[in-house]
């Protein structure tokens, strides 16, 4: 199909109008995806914040490299080409600029590796729970277990008819603002991964392991993830949606999740309940 400029600039603008309508609707919804992103989600832990400001500060370092060797590739294009300069130096070494062009990068790298280490620090050393959240993944949903509030575990769908398209649950995943909330995660057929990044979370749910990490949410509101580890059929079908909530509202919701998914507790729980194996 051929275009006219004319065609073509107004088909563009009105791609931006609607990528802009997108956006601005999209933002009642909290933390997602929006069209035309280009930047990370928007932090809403501390260590999201600390990987966003890294991030910066790698970008920034990375410019300026890249651009230092931009302008030492132009200097040899037009100062040491054959016509400007015919008669060639004969110099091999200079000392002082080798050393330099070790010493420097090295340094480059020593001051990267010290926010770099802190950060990972900060994402492996768990601090103490308030709650934990044991999530399985599994071909295609998410099943969320609360072994502190009553045992409860419930599994978690994409919703076709919800909003966001595709991010939507039927049951979402509830938590605590304010609170460290330990992640335990497996898979129960394949490898799939926990991710919500805005969480700065991104774990793998592996069968037969348990993996933890940790994120301590500082404000309310709806938060989106999706599975990222290729499981199959309907990986982009799974995705997380996580409600952070006021204390209060989290009591409330226990009570009433209890009651929705209610477990029969009279068989035993596990082999060490039942006794012994010599005994059996
Ligand atoms: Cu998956």
């Amino acid at each position: 199909m051929k275009m006219s400029s004319g065609q073509m600039g107004r088909r563009l603008l009105g791609l931006t109008v609607a990528g802009m309508a997108l956006a601005a609707g999209g933002a009642a919804f909290g933390q997602q995806p929006k069209p035309w992103e280009y930047t990370l989600q928007e932090a809403a832990t501390p260590v999201m914040e600390n990987i966003t400001s890294f991030h910066n500060l790698l970008l920034v370092i990375i410019t300026i490299i890249t651009l230092f060797v931009l302008a030492l590739l132009v200097i040899v294009v037009v100062k040491f080409n054959a016509k400007a300069n015919p008669v060639p130096s004969r110099t091999t070494h200079h000392t002082l600029i080798e050393v330099a062009w070790t010493l420097i990068p090295v340094l480059i790298l020593v001051a990267i590796a010290v926010p770099s280490f802190r950060l990972l620090f900060q994402q492996l050393d768990i601090p103490k729970a308030d709650l934990t959240v044991k999530v399985t993944g599994k071909q295609w949903y998410w099943s969320y277990a609360y072994p502190d509030n009553g045992k409860f575990e419930f599994d978690s769908l994409m919703a076709a008819d919800k909003q966001p398209r595709l991010l939507g649950v039927d049951n979402e995943m509830v938590v605590p603002v304010n609170k460290v909330i330990r992640v335990q995660t497996t898979g129960a057929d394949v490898i799939h991964a926990f991710a919500v990044p805005s969480f700065g979370v991104k774990i793998d749910s592996i069968p037969g392991r348990l993996n933890e990490t940790w994120f301590k949410a500082t404000k309310v509101g709806m938060y989106y993830g999706q599975c990222s580890e290729l499981c199959g059929k309907d990986h982009a079908f799974m995705p997380i949606a996580v409600r952070v909530v006021s204390d209060q509202a989290f009591a409330t919701w226990v009570e009433e999740a209890k009651r929705k998914w209610a477990r029969d507790d009279s068989v035993p729980k596990s082999f060490a309940e039942a006794g012994p194996a010599t005994a059996r």
